[in-house]
């Protein structure tokens, strides 16, 4: 195997083209086998195999530095770079990360996660390059999905004035994580296939290069000349407009071409995109037919791609569900996802209702104020994102919908520990930036059936309100059906005499589990659902406190500003206090049990704790 030859870049330089070309089916067959095996981002790293094989062997890397956009396609990249008899470990708890981390190799020269960020923080790099006197090329590498998002946008308007070498190698597939739409994603549809405008580029260069005399030189000079003959072709070739030399579009499955476009790239001054055009899942059918379902994968089958365990029903789903119930009977209610149809539960609702479901690609705060429009102007706007997408759109929270208290439903998916996908996608922060809001009220249930009522009066409260609910399934807990909701209102679950526990969410389960092994240690527990972490049910944790005098506090959020710490302040007077919740701290990858156990977050280390302490 010519894998076994190749750990680090240098290893890649050595390689003819044919060998690189077998190198590609290599790393395809390391990253199914072993994803099939542990889950993860699938689909977009067998689509970017070629173009991280001609990125490492056109560059000199870790001198010249490459920003990956989102990061969720740095597998290629990883086993290129010295962590190739780490693959395996990919996403485990103490094993590799699943996006780029500089903590982890001097390869990756950006930590990312979050889409849109690769070419403010290039052009940055590049930019202090220039400051610094130093000598190397700064790459971004960003999908057709990730430039849909604002700050994409926002860099490439900066970087085009500004004449700082930058190479911005556009990775388009068409895919976001569902279809790419909008404007930009018609105007790169354009560019992909509109074959009589490269015939004709050529032609034309042809043509003006034999013009007696002057032609040479006025093809290298005057290329302003040139992009106005393109824009013949092609109405408002964007990129040029703004200051970008356009190259491409290029296959990026062609190791060959994409070795001469980056090294043309290389030795043109200013900055430049280069157009790829790359298959979300090549070399995969399975993944290729159905790159969505592809683009974060659990463990798998490979002969046919299916799963290895069946889907069960989640949050997302069950959001989706009653958005759909409710819809039908209220014409008003309109849905908004930035780009998360499935991951957010709302295919349902896009197929029932399309005149009502907007995807707005990945721009976040976009949605919520293009919400906030909405809900001024009479419709009831439900709008799902993860929490840590949601950190996003915090001024638009702020400024477009809590100042004016306008009746938007933010769905916060993802809320609490997410898992293997780490430290970018922790949801431990919503708790916190939520309550800091004027106007902001924020629910979390505690299974299916209390995040249907929640949904029902959040969208009929004529205020703005957050839903939080986590990543997975519902808890086994035999709860008795919910008390309709009412605003600040807590539910009190279990009557007890020895402390009070104040739990919301998910963790509300685990208070229930805890009481009854502590019931069974003869202590007896009051346990409270929260329901809203804002407005507090003051009055009913008071009450019960002035009785046991012992507050115990159960979230999956960080400590600072979440449940545990708002009660807190808010409390007449002190009580002995245990606060649970994960640690001021970027949480790093594993499973949620581990992190849960980790962080004494699970249902044993919360009992034990709490008898100890007793
Ligand atoms: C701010 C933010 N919103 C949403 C996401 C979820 N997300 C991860 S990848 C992705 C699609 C990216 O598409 P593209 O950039 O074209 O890359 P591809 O996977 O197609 O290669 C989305 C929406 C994210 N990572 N960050």
């Amino acid at each position: 195997m010519i894998l076994d030859r190749i750990n680090y870049p240098k290893d890649l330089k050595k390689l003819n083209l044919e060998e690189k070309e077998e190198l590609a089916e290599e790393l395809r067959e390391l990253v199914l086998n072993t994803i099939s095996n542990t889950g993860g981002h699938l689909a977009s790293n067998l689509g970017i195999v070629e173009i991280t094989i001609a990125l490492h062997s056109v560059f000199n890397m870790p001198k010249d530095k490459v920003v990956w956009d989102v990061g969720h396609q740095t597998y290629i990249h990883k086993i290129l770079t010295g962590r190739k008899d780490r693959f395996d470990t990919i996403r485990q708890m103490g094993g590799l990360a699943g996006f780029p981390r500089t903590s982890e190799s001097e390869y990756d020269s950006f930590d990312t996660g979050h889409s849109s960020t690769s070419i403010s923080a290039a052009l940055g790099m590049a930019r202090a390059r220039d400051i610094l006197h130093k000598n190397h090329k700064v790459i971004a590498v960003i999908g057709d999905g990730a430039l849909t998002g604002g700050m994409a946008l926002e860099a490439l308007n900066d970087a085009g004035i500004s004449k700082t070498d930058l190479i911005v190698i556009l990775n388009d597939n068409e895919m976001s994580i569902s279809k790419n739409t909008g404007g930009m994603s018609r105007f790169l549809s354009k560019l992909r296939t509109d074959k009589s405008y490269l015939k004709k580029r050529k032609r034309l260069k042809a043509f003006i290069t034999h013009i007696p005399l002057i032609g040479k030189g006025l093809y290298k000079v005057s290329s302003r000349l040139l992009r106005s003959i393109k824009s013949l072709f092609i109405k408002n070739m964007y990129f040029e407009e703004i200051g970008f030399k356009y190259l491409g579009p290029v296959n990026g499955h062609s190791i060959e071409d994409l070795e001469a476009i980056f090294e043309r790239a290389k030795n043109i001054e200013g900055p430049v995109l280069i157009h790829t055009v790359t298959i979300k899942g090549n070399g995969f059918e399975p993944a290729e037919e159905n790159p969505n379902k592809f683009h974060s994968v659990g463990p798998f089958n490979l002969e046919d791609g299916s799963p290895k365990k069946p889907k069960k029903k989640d949050y997302s789903a069950a959001m989706g569900e009653t958005l759909v119930k409710l819809a039908k009977k209220d014409k008003k209610i309109v849905a908004i996802t930035a780009a998360m149809e499935e991951g957010t539960g709302l295919n349902e609702f896009g197929e029932k209702y399309p005149s009502r479901f907007f995807d707005v690609e990945i721009a976040e705060q976009h949605g919520l104020t293009l919400a906030a429009g909405m809900a001024i102007a009479g419709l009831k706007p439900v709008i799902p994102i993860y929490s840590s997408f949601l950190q996003r759109g915090y001024d638009q929270l702020v400024h477009d919908i809590c100042m004016q208290q306008l009746p938007v439903t933010i769905c916060v998916d993802r809320a609490g520990c997410v898992g293997n996908d780490g430290e970018t996608h922790q949801g431990l922060l919503d708790l916190s930036y939520l309550n800091t809001i004027p106007h902001m009220n924020v629910m979390a249930p505690k299974n299916y059936e209390e995040l249907a009522l929640m949904l029902e009066f959040a969208i009929n409260s004529g205020k703005p309100m957050a839903i939080r609910y986590p990543r997975g399934t519902e808890s086994s807990y035999p709860f008795k059906p919910s008390k309709k909701i009412e605003l600040g209102k807590g539910e009190l679950l279990r009557t007890g005499s020895d402390l009070t526990i104040v739990a919301i969410g998910k963790m509300v389960s685990y208070a229930m589990e805890v009481a009854d092994k502590l019931a069974e240690d003869g202590i007896n527990a009051e346990v409270i659902n929260a329901r809203f972490a804002k407005p507090l049910d003051m009055k009913m944790i008071e009450k019960s406190l002035a009785k046991t005098n012992f507050l115990v506090t159960i979230e999956d959020n960080s400590i600072q500003g979440g449940l545990g710490e708002t009660i807190k302040a808010e409390l007449s007077r002190c009580y002995k206090t245990i606060n649970f919740a994960y640690p001021d701290e970027f949480i790093k990858h594993g499973s949620i049990p581990e992190l849960e156990k980790k962080y004494g977050l699970d249902v044993e280390s919360i009992y034990k704790r709490i008898k100890k302490d007793k």
